[in-house]
């Protein structure tokens, strides 16, 4: 399949209240598909018996995964066997039970963390399983290293179009902002924006500051992912990124400026830093002609919009 023709196509995204979910609910509203959201509320993903019910009922021609258990670096290294056994079971209950429910059509998102964490950069695809994971994060890589292996499984076994998907760190509106679960961007926006309300002086990062990320707006990941479930029918999973990265000392002096806090960074060499880069290359989507279409200023102030409409409440 090269071309799997959304008209007419009842899309299943699971974890549909979350940041990328949204996103995708988002962008397939301008699709000639019907878009069905399948979250915590309709049926516990955990659950086998529940996962099949629910896939029986709605009888998608298609599933998106983008429900997962998803973290900061903190909430990842403290919270190891939710980050495991979560994922792990969200990914099975749903890739198996596609396959129970006859849904020949299905897209499962991992992570960049799959990828080891001394890998050679730009990071290609064929990294995956050459060398040891990143700690702070290997329980969660674990349980996306194992749903890419179960969507080649039911390739090769059943025949199914099944894909993964590999993005990028990713930011946006619907992102957490709690300063002891979320991811680096949030964080450092929440950060910057009482830092500048309180007067303080100072912004403390986590870590050195030096290590080195890639990050991609949700909006673009959502146009990715619809491009490459129409477009992208291989055993080997796919990376999503931007193809550029910057140290997370760049990343603050840029939330900084846009958030309006003058003051002076200060990192906080105690906590940890994670793997030192990521950069995933990003050439086989681009041969596929997609790119990213938000620029990370662009992205940071809009994502700043939507916490200043949405989150703070003072
Ligand atoms: O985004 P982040 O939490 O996760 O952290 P990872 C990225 C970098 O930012 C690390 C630093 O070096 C952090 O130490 N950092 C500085 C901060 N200040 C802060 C802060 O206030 N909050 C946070 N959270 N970080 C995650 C994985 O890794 O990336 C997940 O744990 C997943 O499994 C996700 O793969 C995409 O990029 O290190």
């Amino acid at each position: 399949m090269d071309n799997f023709d959304l008209s007419g196509k009842r899309i299943m995204v699971a974890g549909h209240r979350g940041m990328v979910g949204s996103a995708l609910m988002r962008r397939l509203e301008g699709e000639p598909c019907e878009t069905i959201g399948a979250g915590r509320e309709e049926a516990d993903l955990m659950r086998a018996e529940e996962t099949e019910a629910l896939l029986a009922d709605i009888k998608p021609d298609a599933v998106i995964i983008a429900a997962a258990k998803v973290g900061g670096i903190l909430a990842n290294d403290s919270r190891p066997a939710d980050f495991l056994y979560d994922n792990l079971m969200i990914a099975a209950n749903l890739i198996h039970g596609a396959n129970r429910a006859d849904v020949d059509r299905l897209l499962f998102l991992g992570s960049s963390c799959i990828y080891p964490k001394h890998a050679d950069q730009p990071i290609k695809e064929s990294a995956l399983l050459t060398g040891p994971l990143e700690p702070t994060n290997q329980w969660y890589a674990i349980a996306k290293i194992a749903g890419i292996k179960l969507v080649e499984s039911y390739r090769l076994q059943y025949g199914r179009a099944y894909i993964s998907a590999m993005p990028t760190n990713l930011y946006g509106p619907g992102d957490n902002f709690d300063l002891e679960t979320s991811h680096v961007l949030p964080a450092l926006i929440r950060k910057a924006h009482e830092a500048k309300l309180a007067g303080a002086k100072t912004l403390e990062l986590w870590g050195t500051g030096t290590p080195k990320r890639e990050f991609l707006h949700a909006g673009d990941c959502a146009d990715a992912l619809v491009h490459l479930l129409r477009h992208y029918d291989a055993d080997e999973h796919i990376n999503v990124g931007s193809g550029e990265d910057l140290s997370i000392l760049e990343l603050a002096g840029l939330v900084c400026e846009t958030v309006g806090f003058n003051g002076e960074i200060v990192t906080d060499p105690s906590k940890p830093d994670g793997t030192p880069r990521k950069l995933m290359s990003a050439d086989r989507l681009r041969e596929m002609g997609w790119s990213p279409s938000i620029g990370l200023r662009e992205g940071i102030a809009a994502t700043y919009d939507w916490y200043l409409e949405n989150v703070v409440t003072t």
